[in-house]
């Protein structure tokens, strides 16, 4: 099995959608493992997408990602990065396909409502970023829905 981090960015917070993002990705199979909200300051989001310093978005895309709450998950499933990376779109949400995420809750090439790690070493890094080992809630709970 493997884990993905997705961060519900605020501009979907702020349209009242996490519940509806939430709900998509429960209605395509992944099982959330862990979940909180947070106020991320400008350094941590820095530190976060550090591999993007220098270029010419990434002063927005701090001031963006820190101007209010947002929510970090987890999510499982075999394969699950690449089917939540086809899943949520492309990263302009102008472009992003039809019936995806970003093209359904996000606005445009920043404002594009979620963040999914893009490859297995990255989700590692990035879950371990944001949630400690024992934050990560990876219970048998099939066992308790059939009772
Ligand atoms: P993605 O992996 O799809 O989230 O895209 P990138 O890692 O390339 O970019 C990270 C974030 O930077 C995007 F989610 C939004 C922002 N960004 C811009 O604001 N402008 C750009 O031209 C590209 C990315």
């Amino acid at each position: 099995m493997e884990n993905t981090l997705v961060i519900i960015k605020p501009d979907a917070v702020g349209k009242k959608v996490v519940g509806d993002i939430i709900k998509a990705f429960d209605n395509f199979g992944l099982k959330l493992v862990a979940l909180k909200m947070i106020k991320p300051s400008k350094e941590t989001i820095e530190q976060f997408y550090l591999i993007h310093k220098g270029k010419v978005f990434f002063e927005p895309l701090v001031e963006f990602m820190s101007c209010g709450p947002i929510v970090v998950c987890v999510w499982q499933s075999e394969n699950v990065v690449s089917k939540v990376r086809s899943f949520i779109g492309s990263t302009d949400s102008q472009k992003a396909e039809i019936g995806t995420i970003r093209n359904l809750f996000g606005t445009n090439n920043r404002k594009n409502a979620v963040h999914a790690s893009d490859s297995i070493e990255n989700a590692k890094n990035e879950i371990a970023f944001f949630f400690k080992n024992d934050e990560i809630l990876d219970y048998n709970y099939d066992a308790w829905v059939s009772k």
